[in-house]
């Protein structure tokens, strides 16, 4: 019998991504890269959904790409399906997206964990590149992505050498927002989820997207997309709500209108 490769839970405004090929630690494969694509798509359009998490098992958040599954593929065959193109539908989720890796984060699963909005590392977590090791590159944006996160020389590093990084070095070079005991990870990521998830959609979604313009333009464009988004949110009864409920002290009441 068949087994979901993922698996889909909403608690609250939050929704839980779990990856499940435990057999293959999780190799992404095509089916895994569609069944989350989708579910991130459906999902983000959902007015009563404000954060997402992606997770995979204690042992590993995804060891790779799935190797058997490209391996006899010639290089034809790759460029006529653009094998993993499939993977860049995430940059256009607008709902905050948090990663929770334990174990394994290796070739495509490091990649789809930075692909994610905020990497939180289990302490047993274990980062890498290792593609050099089979006779490649990093092929779903870890060259572009590890570079920005962590820097030229440690990107090199890792990417040349394949060699894995603890979750202590990895949140020291600002791969992992922070670390949390590997059986606590989920709850903890849960949590700052809800938290997240708990604020103003529209505001959310205008940091999200004001963050993501620091990396792919230059300080004075987005320094403007900023304040041109924060003018924007004053039409918003979000912040009409959020100034209010601090003069008044008492919680805010956010709509996500
Ligand atoms: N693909 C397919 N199967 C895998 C993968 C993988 N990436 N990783 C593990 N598995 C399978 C193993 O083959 C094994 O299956 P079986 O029981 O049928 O033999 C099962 O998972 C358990 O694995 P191990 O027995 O190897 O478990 P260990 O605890 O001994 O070792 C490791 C764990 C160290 C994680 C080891 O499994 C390993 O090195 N895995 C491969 C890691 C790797 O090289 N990842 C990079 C893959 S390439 C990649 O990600 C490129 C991404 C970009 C593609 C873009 C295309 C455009």
């Amino acid at each position: 019998m068949m087994t979901d490769v993922i698996l889909v839970e909403q608690v609250e405004r939050v929704v839980k991504i779990t990856l499940n090929r435990p057999d293959a630690l999780n190799a992404l494969n095509l089916d895994v890269m569609e069944a989350v694509a989708s579910a991130l798509e459906q999902y983000d359009r959902d007015p009563n959904v404000g954060c997402f998490v992606i997770t995979g098992s204690e042992k590993a958040f995804a060891a790779g790409a799935d190797i058997k599954e490209m391996q006899d593929k010639s290089a034809t065959d790759m460029l006529n399906a653009d094998w993993f193109a499939g993977w860049d539908r995430l940059s256009r989720i607008r709902t905050p997206i948090l990663a929770a890796v334990n174990g394994y984060a290796l070739g495509g699963g490091c990649e789809l964990a930075m692909m994610c909005d905020v990497i939180y590392a289990g302490d047993r977590a274990k980062f890498g590149q290792p593609e050099i090791k089979l006779g490649v590159i990093p092929g779903m944006g870890g060259s572009q992505r590890l570079t920005k996160a962590v820097g030229k020389y440690k990107a090199m590093d890792m990417i040349l050498t394949g060699r894995m990084m603890d979750a202590t070095e990895a949140e020291r070079c600002n791969l992992a927002a922070r670390v949390f005991d590997a059986d606590k990870l989920v709850d903890e990521v849960m949590n700052i989820a809800k938290e997240i998830a708990g604020f103003g959609k529209l505001s959310v979604m205008a940091g999200k997207e004001a963050v993501n313009r620091a990396l792919e333009g230059g300080l004075t464009e987005g320094v403007l997309f900023e304040r041109r988004s924060f003018h924007g949110l004053f039409s918003s009864h979000d912040q009409k709500e959020g100034m209010a409920a601090f003069s008044e002290k008492r919680d805010a009441n956010f709509k996500g209108e």
